[in-house]
Parts: structure tokens; sequence; C-alpha cells
């Protein structure tokens, strides 16, 4: 299977995905790495792994809709069976989603539905949660809305700030992220509708716990 992974910044995740495609735990090829920041970290990361890149800057389009129309078109000859947002900071529009709906996981940094959208370490603290986390789920047109596949808590301590908790749930995020990603490549996992499938079964609201998973 090829994937495709967008990212706007440092890449740690894309890096977790470039080991676990060189380790042979995720049997796929990332067939490009596309950014909206021509300064983006990941970039470097994808090149020192031979994987071709993109980079697609969003303030050159006049609007959301010919930034999407822009990276479906550049995407098309790399035809990914999976494209990866891995910290990919612009909003998708309908049509983006449309070419890869059922075939686009995010990973967002909250425990959903609690927290979507942005800033969301600042806001479980805030909100004086005891724990933080992220969630993969797959992307549809709602922010942040789509089902939820698969989930790491991490707990909130004593002194904690956003900058320390975002490292440690990173950490996780690396974890959790290749693993979701094999139950697609390995054909088990899908979205129906508005649910998500693993092994035929709807998945709970929340996605499954990281910490109880077998395989
Ligand atoms: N698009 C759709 N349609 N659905 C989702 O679930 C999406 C999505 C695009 C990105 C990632 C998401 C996250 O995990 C994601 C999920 C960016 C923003 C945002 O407000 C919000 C959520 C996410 C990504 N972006 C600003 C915008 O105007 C720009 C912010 C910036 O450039 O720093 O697009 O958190
Ligand atoms: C990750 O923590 C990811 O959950 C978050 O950005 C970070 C990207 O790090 N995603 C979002 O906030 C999406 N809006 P990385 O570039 O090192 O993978």
């Amino acid at each position: 299977m090829k994937l495709a992974v967008l990212i706007s910044g440092s890449g740690s995740n894309l890096q977790a995905f470039i080991d676990a495609c060189e380790a042979g735990t995720l049997p796929a090829d990332i067939a490009v790495v596309l950014s909206n920041k021509s300064e983006a970290g990941g970039l470097a990361r994808a090149e020192a792994a031979d994987i071709p890149t993109l980079v697609i800057d969003h303030r050159e389009f006049e609007s959301r809709e010919a930034f999407d129309a822009a990276m479906v078109a550049a995407l098309a000859p790399f035809a990914p069976d999976l494209v990866i947002l891995a910290g990919f900071m612009r909003i998708l529009t309908p049509a983006f989603i449309a070419a890869f709906r059922g075939r686009l996981l995010n990973i967002h940094p909250s425990l959903l539905p609690k927290y979507p959208g942005l800033h969301t370490h600042q806001r479980a603290l805030d909100a004086g949660d005891t724990e933080a986390g992220a969630t993969v789920h797959f992307v549809t047109e709602e922010l942040d809305g789509g089902p939820p596949i698969l989930f790491a808590q991490v707990a909130i301590v004593e002194g904690d700030n956003a900058a320390l908790l975002a490292d440690r749930v990173q950490l996780r995020e690396h974890q959790l992220y290749p693993q979701a990603a094999r139950w697609f490549v390995e054909g088990r996992l899908a979205l129906q509708g508005d649910r998500a499938l693993l092994d035929g079964e709807p998945l709970p609201p929340s996605g499954v716990d990281l910490d109880k998973v077998q395989d």
C-alpha cells in the first residue's frame, strides 16, 4: 500500500511512519510527503529517507477550495491508498474529503470528542482535567468530528504546562498512529458512512484504548 503524508511542522509523526515502514511493522511505502510550509522540518526527514516531497503554499491560492484542488491534483500521480494528516494545519474543504473519504486519517492531540480545534493542551489544563491524550480518527467534513479509531491517555501531573504535556502526548502519538495505519493497511479498518469498523464491528464512540490493544 502507498501512503501520502501531509505535514506542516517538525514531522515527528512522519518520522514514526518512516521508521515503522523501514522496520516492516507497517507494511507500506510512503510515496510522497506534502507540506503547505516550505520551512517544515518534516521535509528534511522525508528527503533523508529518499521520499519525494511537494510544497504547496496555501497563501498562493485565492481560496481554500483552490488550494485543496491543487493538493488533490498533485497527489493524484502518486495514487495513494491512504492519506495521513500528521500535524497538517489547514482545514480541508469537502472536495478534498470527497477525493479521499474513507482513506484519510488524522491524529488530534486530545481525547476526542473533547477539545476539537486548536490549543488542546492548554484547554485541558484550564479545565482542570486529570488526563490528556491523543486520538487517531477518520477525517470527515466535520473538523475533528470524524469517528475515532484509537486513543492513548496521558496523565496530567502537578506543575504541568502545555509544552511539557505536548511532549509527553507526542511520545504516545508515535506509537498510536502507525498502529492505526497498520489496521488500515491490513484491511481491518474501514469507514462506513460515519462509523468506523474494525474487523467488521463498529468501534466504540471514543475508539480503542491503545493500552488495551493486543495486535
Ligand atoms: N479538515 C477536515 N475537513 N476535517 C478534519 O477533521 C480536519 C481537517 C483538517 C485538519 C487536523 C486538525 C487537528 O488535528 C485537521 C482535521 C487545523 C485547524 C485550524 O484551525 C484545526 C484543526 C486541525 C488542523 N487551522 C487553521 C485554518 O484556518 C490555521 C491554523 C494555522 O495555520 O496554524 O485552517 O487539530
Ligand atoms: C502533533 O502533536 C499533532 O497531534 C498535532 O501537531 C503535532 C505535530 O507534530 N496536530 C495538530 O495540532 C493538528 N491541528 P509533528 O509535526 O512533530 O508530527
